[in-house]
């Protein structure tokens, strides 16, 4: 198992300057993929990699694809220096790394598995937040016959670079917000294992989120759309693979 980090940054550069440091000495190499910010933020994005050291990689969009269409530039380029695991990782220090070598310790014992934090919430997240993910996890136990998904928007996760390779073949994948919650979905499709491990989320006071409430909103509940449709039709082979269990 060779693991790195993928970080998906869309203009929130006072957060990943302070963070990059921390990330860096882990030692793990880092590909840090900007996705169409400011001139300004792009630059400063690139040189805090570059001062965070020379297994710190920046790569670039030149606009904005989503942050699953990042997560998916930095697999490629992850794939293409032999890394078979990546963990990605948001760029505002949501994430707390004091988890990861959990999360990477779990993934060793489950290569085939993506493991995902499952978030534990402080009196700092949002109530609308937090009430809004009771209805995606109904949802999603809905889209995959209870396939055991216990978050599905979590964006700290281990990856096996083939599955998400997999994923990519088989299936349209969200590149937006969208992204995590579907490809944990169409993952449990194919019988891929998701296992948890209960991961703090801080939600810092300056805190930035591109989470656009109507937007994001709307596209996710066109995703969930999109998956019950999807759902529906594989209702038998679910069943099947439950009963062959
Ligand atoms: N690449 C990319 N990353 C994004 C985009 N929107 C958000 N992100 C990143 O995805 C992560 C989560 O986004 P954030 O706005 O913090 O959402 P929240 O934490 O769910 O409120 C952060 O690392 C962002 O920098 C985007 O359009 N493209
Ligand atoms: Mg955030």
């Amino acid at each position: 198992m060779r693991t790195c980090l993928v970080v998906p940054h869309y203009e929130q550069i006072d957060a990943i300057e302070r963070f990059l440091p921390a990330l860096g000495a882990i030692g793990l190499a880092v590909y840090v993929v900007d996705d169409g910010s400011s001139r300004d933020s792009c630059e400063r994005c690139a040189s805090a990699c570059s001062m965070a050291g020379e297994h710190v990689h920046f790569l670039q969009h030149p606009v904005n694809r989503g942050k699953g269409a990042a997560v998916y530039t930095g697999a490629t380029a992850a794939a293409l220096d032999g890394f078979t695991h990546l963990v990605q990782i948001d760029a505002d220090g949501q994430h707390d790394l004091a988890d990861l070598q959990a999360m990477i310790r779990l993934a060793s014992k489950h290569p085939a598995a993506i493991v995902s934090g499952l978030p534990v919430f402080g009196d700092d997240a949002p109530r609308s937040r937090v009430h809004g993910r009771k209805v995606t996890t109904l949802m999603i136990a809905i889209e995959t016959l209870g396939g055991g998904i216990k978050d599905g928007l979590c964006g700290y996760r281990v990856y096996p670079v083939v599955a998400l390779q997999t994923l990519q073949d088989r299936f349209h994948i969200a590149p937006r917000m969208g992204f995590d919650t579907d490809v944990l979905v169409k993952a449990r499709w194919l019988n891929m294992d998701v296992l948890f491990v209960p991961t703090a989320i801080v939600y810092p006071a300056d805190g930035r989120s591109h989470f656009h409430y109507v937007t994001d909103n709307v596209r996710l509940i066109r995703l969930h759309l999109g998956l019950l449709a999807g759902a529906l039709i594989r209702v038998p082979a679910m069943i099947w693979s439950r009963v062959g269990l």
